[in-house]
C-alpha cells in the first residue's frame, strides 16, 4: 500500500512539474502562432506534409525579418482563438477578418488581404440568391465572421444554421447532403473549386473586411509592430505579391495519385505512422498511470477503513459522471483559464499532457471498479485465515488476495485497455495529432474523406484485432 501511495505521489508531482514547466519553459524570442487547419490557400498541408499557404509564408518571412523563433500550430480557427484567449499562443494568423466587434478583444496588424464571405453549394444544388435560402440548412465554421453574419440574418432569410469545428467537417457535411449550403470566405471557396472540389458559387459575396494578424488586446504590441513593418517591406519589395500569386494562381496540387486508396496510403504512410505512434504513446502512458491510480482506489473501496472507502467512492463516481470529452476540454481550456485568473499569468498546458491526464483519470475510475470486483471474487475465508495466522491486512492483500484478484480481472482489464485505445480519438478535439487528427489533416488537403477515414478505421481494426488475439492467448495461459 505504501509503495502504491508513493508511486501515486511521484506521478502526480511529475505531472504538476511538467505542467509548470510547459507554462514557463520557453525562451523569450519564441513566438507561438496558431492558425486554421484546412484553409487553403492561406494554410493547409501540402502533399509533402508541409504546412503551406499565404499566412504560413507571410508569418515565416515576418519572423525571419524580426529574428523571432517561430512556432506555428494548426488546430483550426475556433481552437486557434481559444488557444490565444487561454494564453497558449501569442498570436493568431488564420485568414482572420478584422471586424469592429473583434477589435474590442484583439489588437490587429495592418490588413494584409481583402476578403468577403459567400455561400457555396454542390454543383448539383445551385442557390442563386439569399432569398432562396429559405427553409435551407447552411453550414458554417464555429467562431467565424461568417457565423456572426448568418446569425444576424437568419430571421430575415429563414434558414437554419449548423456549425462545424473546421472546414473539413463542413465541406464533408455538404458533400454528404447534411446541409444544403455552406458559408465561408470567397478566396477559400474559389480556391477549393480550382482544386477540383465539388462546389459552386452562384451568389454575390458580402465584403466584411480584410484579414489581419491578431494578438489579445493590450498584449504584445511588439509583435504587431514587427508584423506591420515586415508586411510593409514585403509589399514594397514584391515578396508579398509573389507569395499571393504562388498560392492563388497555383494549378491543382491534388495530384491524381491521391485519388486512390493505394495513392493516399503511399503518399501519407509516414503521417499515418506518426499519428499511430502518438496514439500508442498516449494509450500506454495513460494506461500504466491509470493502473496505478485505479488499483489504489480499487483497494481503498474494499478496505475496512470507512474514510478511505468514502474518498474512493467519491473519486470514482465523480470521474465517471463527467464525459471524457468534456473532461479533456475542461482540462485544456478551463484549468489554464482558472490559473490565469488566480496568478494573473498565462499558464498554458500542453496538449499531450492534458490528453494523458484526462485519459488516465478516466480509465482509473473504471479500473478501480474492475479491481474491486476482482478482490470481491476471492473467497472471504482466505483473508480471515491469513489474519488469524497473524499476517497483517496489507501483507495479505499484497501477497494473497491481489495476485488472485488481478488474475480474475485480466479479461476486464484487457477490455478496458481496448476501450482506452478507442478513447484516445476523443483528445483530437484539443488539436493533438493522434491518428484521427492525422486523418483530418490529410482530408483537409485531399478531400478524400471516404478513403482517408477508411484507412484510419482499418488501422484501428488491425491494432485492436492484434491486441484481442494476444489477450486471448494471455487468458488461456493464465487458466
Ligand atoms: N475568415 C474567418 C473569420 O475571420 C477565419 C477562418 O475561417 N479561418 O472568422
Amino acid at each position: 500500500m505504501k509503495k502504491i501511495l508513493l508511486s501515486i505521489v511521484a506521478t502526480l508531482s511529475f505531472l504538476t512539474g511538467a505542467l509548470f514547466f510547459t507554462s514557463n519553459g520557453y525562451a523569450q524570442t519564441t513566438v507561438k502562432v496558431a492558425s486554421d487547419i484546412a484553409y487553403a490557400p492561406f494554410e493547409y498541408q501540402d502533399s509533402n506534409q508541409q504546412w503551406a499557404g499565404i499566412d504560413v509564408e507571410l508569418m515565416k518571412q515576418a519572423a525571419k525579418m524580426n529574428g523571432w523563433q517561430l512556432e506555428m500550430t494548426f488546430p483550426g480557427f475556433d481552437a486557434a482563438i481559444n488557444n490565444l484567449q487561454a494564453g497558449k499562443v501569442d498570436a493568431v494568423i488564420a485568414g482572420m477578418t478584422i471586424t469592429d466587434a473583434r477589435k474590442q478583444i484583439f489588437d490587429f496588424s495592418d490588413p494584409y488581404y481583402n476578403s468577403a464571405i459567400v455561400i457555396a453549394t454542390t454543383k448539383q444544388k445551385k442557390i442563386a440568391s439569399y432569398d432562396a435560402l429559405k427553409g435551407k440548412i447552411v453550414g458554417v465554421k464555429n467562431g467565424t465572421a461568417g457565423q456572426t453574419w448568418l446569425e444576424a440574418n437568419q430571421s430575415k432569410y429563414g434558414f437554419t444554421i449548423k456549425t462545424y469545428k473546421d472546414g473539413v467537417a463542413m465541406t464533408s457535411s455538404l458533400k454528404a447532403g447534411n446541409v444544403d449550403a455552406i458559408m465561408d470566405e470567397y478566396p477559400v471557396l474559389s480556391y477549393a473549386i480550382t482544386q477540383g472540389a465539388n462546389l459552386s458559387i452562384n451568389i454575390k459575396p458580402i465584403p466584411l473586411g480584410s484579414y489581419g494578424f491578431a494578438v489579445m488586446k493590450g498584449t504584445h504590441p511588439e509583435l504587431i509592430a514587427g508584423f506591420n513593418k515586415a508586411l510593409a517591406t514585403m509589399k514594397a519589395n514584391g515578396d508579398y505579391q509573389k507569395i499571393v500569386d504562388k498560392y492563388t494562381k497555383a494549378k491543382s496540387s491534388n495530384s491524381n495519385s491521391e485519388n486512390s486508396f493505394i495513392g493516399i496510403l503511399k503518399n501519407n504512410w509516414k503521417q499515418f505512422a506518426s499519428g499511430l505512434l502518438v496514439t500508442l504513446e498516449l494509450l500506454l502512458l495513460s494506461f500504466i498511470l491509470a493502473m496505478v491510480i485505479g488499483t489504489f482506489f480499487g483497494l481503498a473501496i474494499v478496505s475496512p477503513n470507512r474514510v478511505l472507502r468514502t474518498i474512493a467512492r467519491i473519486y470514482i463516481d465523480f470521474i465517471r459522471d463527467v464525459p471524457l470529452l468534456v473532461f479533456t476540454i475542461f482540462l485544456f481550456y478551463g484549468i489554464p483559464n482558472l490559473l490565469q485568473l488566480i496568478t494573473g499569468q498565462q499558464s498554458p498546458i500542453n496538449e499531450f499532457l492534458a490528453g494523458t491526464i484526462a485519459l488516465t483519470l478516466n480509465a482509473s475510475a473504471y479500473i478501480a471498479e474492475i479491481i474491486r470486483g476482482g478482490v470481491n471474487a476471492v473467497p472471504k475465508g482466505q483473508m480471515e485465515a491469513s489474519l488469524s495466522l497473524g499476517v497483517s491486512y496489507g501483507q495479505t492483500m499484497r501477497k494473497v488476495i491481489l495476485p488472485q484478484a488481478l488474475k480474475v480481472s485480466t479479461p476486464s482489464l484487457v477490455n478496458q485497455f481496448i476501450i482506452s485505445l478507442k478513447d484516445t480519438t476523443l483528445v483530437s478535439v484539443i488539436g493533438l495529432t493522434e491518428l484521427l487528427q492525422t486523418g483530418q489533416i490529410i482530408v483537409a488537403r485531399t478531400y478524400q474523406s471516404f478513403i482517408v477515414y477508411g484507412i484510419v478505421a482499418l488501422i484501428y481494426i488491425i491494432v485492436i484485432q492484434t491486441l484481442t488475439i494476444l489477450a486471448r492467448k494471455l487468458e488461456r495461459s493464465l487458466k
